[in-house]
This record gives structure tokens, C-alpha cells and sequence, in this order.
């Protein structure tokens, strides 16, 4: 039995309630902290590992075994075993052979590449071909059907992240296979969706589709790094700091990028520390460019091109750029917005 009192009578009482499955909140403890208590711990991933254990599983597994993509799940080391890299959020790098193809199929966990190195892959939208490129961010929203095509002549890595874990929290999965279709290698540089929502600051067509418009996620399925990298220069060059953010938008409307993940590009320059943070919720952050080290609570980890880190919940955050460096967070805090329970404070050092 679960709950004991060494009192007959209230240890028959206890005995009863388990039989019809009720608990006493009287002897619970631990289900109000003064603040979260957190699972998931900090951890970093290294490139080199990343890409060596990807191009291996490259050799001997076959695109097709597993649900048609060629994935290595980050496990959270506080997560006993779960393929999640925190409560919140799956983070994963897949790897795609020349040739090669991962067919088309949709989900309602959303979802996004962000590409730490190479070229040559696209990615079909719902029939709308997206070519990805170091730097680019690309959009996988819940329902769009999407497969992978790497028509290239080299292997191509990138990660994904998804709202997989909140989604299965709230029993809400649902997949489909795609429509297989033969694949169109004649594809343009932009796709469509850059075409009519990625033409510049502030235009966006008249008369844009209500069904569009009607989506939840931004219209606009992938940011190009010339873009991102352009916008933090100019930002550094009003000279307001020793760092540069940009946050990914829907250019429809004042949002995120998708309802589940914010999407956000940081530049810290060489020599320079960040003030401390912390923040509810789980980022996910990815080295594009640069060295340095991160401090997340009282771990310290040395950061290169192409690391993958975590940073959980309330968790302190803090960067030292040895060399200039970019990094890419992406985290649940559209989701705690909406709920009313975002918080981010500076700790003082
Ligand atoms: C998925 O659909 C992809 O389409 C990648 O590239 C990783 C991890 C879990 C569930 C679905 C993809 C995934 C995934």
C-alpha cells in the first residue's frame, strides 16, 4: 500500500481509498514548489559527436527503417531514458544520405529544421519545395505534409526540433503517410511561400487567402540566414551593446513563428559576457557560429559550431563569446505566453 500511518484504523482507511484509486493530498508532498522543479538538466552535445554518430547510423541504417527519417533523439540524461530533451521538447539531428529521400507524411506535433552545416537538401511544404542552406530556419508546422529530398552528390545533417512530448502530454498525436508522389528535382532557389511573404520588411501581399490567414503558424516557412545575419549586423552597428537578438516572426501578424516554438537568433561579440537569465520553459540552443562557453547553473560547458544545448526551466544562462558567436534558440514560450505563465527575470551577478 502506498500510504502507511501505523494507525489501524487510518491504515484500513488507506487500504480502502487505494482500492477505489484515491490518494490523500494530506500526505502528498512535493506538488507546490516555491519554484519549478525540473527534470530535465542542462547538458550540451558536441558537433563532432553529432556528426560522426549521424554519418555512421548513415552507413548502417537505411533511411527507410523507423518511420522513414534517419534520426538520433538528444535524451535529456535527467529524463531516465525518454527520448526528449526536456519535458517539452524532442531536439534531434537527421541525417540524409546523397540520393537519398525521406517520404512525405504529417503530424500534429510541429516541428523545424534549423541547419548547422552543408546544403543540398529541399524540403517539400505541402507541394511547395523549400531548398535548405546553412543558417536557414524552416518551418514544419503541426498538419503540413513535408518530406525530404537530398538530390546532392553529399550527405546533409540538420536539427530538428518538435513539440513531440507536450503534444503526446496532451493526447493529441495524430499522423498520416503522405501522398507519394515523383519527385520534381527541378526545384527553384525560392520557394513559393518566400515568394508571396518573404519579399522585405513590412510588405506583405493585398488580398492575401482568408484560408492562409486562418492558419496558426506564419505563412512564410523559411528564413534565410543572409536575412538573420544582416539584421544582427546592423543591430550591432548602432553600437547599443556587445550583443544583438533577433526573434523569427510571422510577417502577417505580431507573432511567433509557430503557436509551440519561439524562434530566436542571438550574436555575442568576441571578448564579451552576457548578463545571467533565466526563463520558464525549455530552450534549445544550437551553435551556428563562433566559440565561447556557456554557464547554466552550476555547470560550465565550452561551446563550438555546430553544439546543441539545453538550457531548462528557471535554470540560470549565461554566454562568454571567445570569438564572435550566433546562436539559435528555439523554446516552448509561445505555449507558457498564452497560458500566462512566461517569466524571464535578469539575476543579478
Ligand atoms: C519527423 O517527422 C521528422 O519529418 C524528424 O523530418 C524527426 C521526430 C519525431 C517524430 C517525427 C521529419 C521526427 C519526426
Amino acid at each position: 500500500m502506498r500510504y502507511h500511518a501505523d494507525e489501524p484504523e487510518l491504515d484500513a482507511y488507506y487500504a480502502d481509498i487505494d482500492r477505489v484509486h484515491l490518494q490523500p493530498l494530506w500526505e502528498m508532498s512535493g506538488l507546490l514548489t516555491p519554484t519549478p522543479v525540473v527534470q530535465s538538466v542542462p547538458h550540451r552535445w558536441s558537433a563532432r559527436e553529432l556528426q560522426t554518430l549521424a554519418a555512421r547510423a548513415g552507413e548502417l541504417v537505411p533511411v527507410d527503417r523507423g518511420g522513414d527519417r534517419r534520426v538520433l533523439a538528444m535524451a535529456n540524461p535527467g529524463l531516465d531514458g525518454a527520448p526528449f530533451i526536456s519535458g517539452t521538447l524532442w531536439a534531434a539531428v537527421q541525417f540524409l544520405g546523397a540520393g537519398e529521400v525521406a517520404p512525405a507524411h504529417r503530424h500534429t506535433p510541429g516541428a523545424l529544421r534549423f541547419v548547422l552545416d552543408g546544403d543540398g537538401v529541399y524540403t517539400v511544404l505541402n507541394g511547395d519545395p523549400v531548398p535548405m542552406s546553412r543558417g536557414d530556419l524552416v518551418l514544419t508546422p503541426s498538419w503540413v505534409y513535408h518530406e525530404h529530398h537530398n538530390p546532392s552528390a553529399q550527405p546533409m545533417m540538420w536539427l530538428d526540433v518538435l513539440d513531440l512530448p507536450m503534444v503526446a502530454a496532451l493526447d493529441a498525436v495524430f499522423f498520416e503517410e503522405g501522398p507519394s508522389e515523383e519527385a520534381d528535382e527541378s526545384v527553384l532557389p525560392r520557394s513559393a511561400a518566400e515568394r508571396r511573404y518573404g519579399q522585405g520588411p513590412g510588405l506583405v501581399p493585398t488580398g492575401v487567402s482568408s484560408v492562409l490567414h486562418e492558419e496558426r503558424h506564419s505563412p512564410l516557412s523559411v528564413y534565410r540566414w543572409a536575412d538573420t545575419d544582416a539584421a544582427l549586423d546592423a543591430l550591432l552597428e548602432l553600437g547599443d551593446g556587445a550583443q544583438a537578438e533577433v526573434r523569427y516572426r510571422d510577417p502577417s501578424r505580431d507573432r511567433d513563428v509557430m503557436p509551440t516554438l519561439r524562434c530566436e537568433m542571438r550574436r555575442v561579440v568576441s571578448g564579451a559576457t552576457t548578463s545571467t537569465d533565466r526563463q520558464t520553459g525549455t530552450r534549445v540552443c544550437a551553435v551556428l557560429n563562433g566559440a565561447g562557453t556557456v554557464r547554466l547553473g552550476d555547470q560550465r560547458f565550452s561551446l563550438v559550431a555546430g553544439d546543441v544545448f539545453v538550457v531548462p526551466s528557471w535554470c540560470e544562462h549565461q554566454l562568454e563569446a571567445d570569438t564572435t558567436i550566433d546562436i539559435f534558440t528555439t523554446s516552448d514560450a509561445p505555449v507558457l505566453d498564452a497560458l500566462g505563465l512566461f517569466r524571464r527575470t535578469a539575476v543579478p551577478a
